[in-house]
């Protein structure tokens, strides 16, 4: 079929100027079989846009997707915060996106990993990002390890294979990883779908109500369609069956109107206690334990609507946890802090220093920042905005009280470099131990060893096994004489039953 039997009322082909093409299939050359002229803009334009199509993958949670949705107050919990959009009844749009950590763009859904958790709320002071993982716990208690920690998991620089010495390497010289290594061979290492997992805040954020008294909280969003999980060899199956397996059970979800709903409960502590916590309560690798901070509801998230151009809206949608709104602030979480800068200027280099002035990235309150100029800016303050402050000629001025900025807590002492203060009960293995014994059950426990065995099982470095059968066992005795049989049967001291196991923390 020649292009010209397509003249009828369609929409006239454009080069990006707008201007009509004349054709789609035929590049303009000298006679039917002559050299192609250099000023056909058009096909140069095509192959240069095509070039260009793609830009750098985020160096980590690179394979995701995501969709947008509502948030519904369903509590109280003005007590606590004055963040408008958290007040009773509040309906605020937002943006989610889910991920794996380690794989590359097109890896697969079901590889074992924890799961990114992002969320925007687009509210009416600003947008809030809340940027957590499907783990309520992370590997490392310092960001200056998070390089080091990603390039263990990713891939050899010589042969560019990705490599279990070094995942257990890092994981057995850093061993404040032991919690989030046992939730990550656990069962949620492998959610059956975005849908059917929970997410975090991970971290302690701080929550200012109106009178500006200040609170420790932590967030959970709890699956209202459950927690379901895949089997280490269903995963592998599916991984090369349909890589985009999870991308395409939330999108069908929402296709067919089975909303996905997730109940945000809150922890909280008043701001006092954090001193005395038997743990410190800001050690990410760390949980509170709900007998000792119960859950409060605070609402509902729905995801709702599929992105119609995931390039524009997922790719380029951009998280930060450097946006706070009034009423929700940091804490002395030194994980949190290094986040802080990092994911906006992983923003500025990955989608452009303007990245803000997306769509899917901007407020949708009137915006009279300092920012100017820059490339692709295309919004701006009217003329008559001074570009420079203090100004006496009606510019845009600071105001403590709508920023609400009495978000800080008192610290004092020399510039150090050393691990944060410990606390009572604070070590590295109590609470994955407690994980182990006192929240697993029997076939989840069968299911930690079987994973943790199949992962060791590809370790080729000799010297590795005794310290990755050390780490486990000071998880917990039987977990380690159980690891240790699976991947050395004939090892001694495989067999032996070890002595009873120590009294873990009650779990999270
Ligand atoms: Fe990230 N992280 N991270 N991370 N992270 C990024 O920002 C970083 C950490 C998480 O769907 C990057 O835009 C540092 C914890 C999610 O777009 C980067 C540290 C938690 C996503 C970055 C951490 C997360 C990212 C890469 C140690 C859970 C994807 C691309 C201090 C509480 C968000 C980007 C999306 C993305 C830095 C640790 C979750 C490089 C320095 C802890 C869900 O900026």
């Amino acid at each position: 079929m020649t292009e010209e039997s397509f003249q009828d009322d369609r929409p006239i082909a454009t080069a990006n100027n707008g201007a009509p093409i004349a054709s789609d299939e035929h590049s303009l050359s000298v006679g039917a079989d002559g050299a192609i002229a250099l000023h056909d803009h058009y096909l140069l334009e095509k192959l240069a846009q095509f070039n260009r199509e793609r830009i750098p993958e985020r160096i980590v949670h690179a394979k995701g997707g995501g969709a947008f949705g509502t948030f519904t107050v369903t509590g109280d919990v003005s007590a606590y915060t004055r963040a408008a959009f958290l007040q009773p009844g509040q309906k605020t749009e937002m943006l989610a996106r889910f991920s794996t950590v380690a794989g590359e763009q097109g890896s697969p859904d079901t590889w074992r990993d924890p799961r990114g958790f992002a969320l925007k709320f687009y509210t009416s002071e600003g947008n809030y990002d809340l940027v957590g993982n499907n783990t309520p716990v992370f590997f490392i208690r310092d960001g200056i390890k998070f390089p080091d920690f990603i390039r263990s998991q990713k891939r050899l620089p010589g042969s560019h294979l990705r490599d279990h010495n070094m995942q257990w390497d890092f994981w057995t010289l850093s061993p404040e990883s032991a919690h989030q290594v046992t939730w990550l061979m656990g069962d949620r290492g492998l959610p059956a779908s975005w849908r059917h997992m929970n997410g975090y805040g991970s971290h302690t954020y701080q929550w200012i109500n109106a009178d500006g008294e200040r609170f420790w909280i932590k967030y959970h969003f709890i699956s209202q369609q459950g927690i379901d999980i895949l089997k280490q060899e269903d995963a592998d199956r599916i991984a090369g069956e349909d890589a985009d397996f999870h991308l395409r059970d939330l999108g069908a979800a929402i296709d067919r109107g089975d909303y996905p709903r997730w109940t945000l409960k809150v922890q909280v502590m008043p701001f006092d206690d954090a001193k005395q916590y038997r743990f410190n309560p800001f050690d990410l690798t760390k949980v509170w334990p709900h007998s000792d901070y119960p859950l409060t509801e605070v609402g509902t998230m729905e995801l709702n609507r599929n992105p119609e151009n995931y390039f524009a809206q997922i790719e380029q949608a951009t998280f930060e946890p450097s946006n706070f709104v009034p009423g929700i602030a940091a804490s002395p979480d030194k994980m949190l802090l290094t986040r802080i800068f990092s994911y906006a200027d992983a923003h500025r280099y990955r989608v452009g220093t303007n990245y803000a002035q997306l769509p899917v990235n901007a407020a949708r309150v009137p915006v009279h920042s300092s920012a100017r100029d820059g490339a692709m800016r295309y919004d701006f303050q009217p003329q008559d905005v001074p570009v420079y402050r203090p100004d006496s000629v009606g510019g845009p001025v600071a105001n403590p009280a709508a920023a609400g900025e009495v978000s800080g807590w008192e610290s004092d002492g020399e510039l150090v470099r050393t691990a944060a203060t410990l606390h009572a009960e604070d070590d590295d293995f109590g609470q994955a131990g407690s994980l182990v014994r006192d929240v697993m059950d029997d076939e989840q426990r069968d299911r930690l060893v079987a994973n943790i065995v199949g992962h060791v099982s590809k370790v080729t470095r000799q010297d590795l096994f005794e310290r990755i059968f050390e780490y486990w066992s000071k998880v917990d005795a039987e977990l380690g004489r159980r690891v240790r049989e699976g991947v050395q049967p004939e090892a001694p001291g495989a067999q032996e039953q070890p002595e009873a196991v120590g009294v873990g923390v009650p779990g999270a």
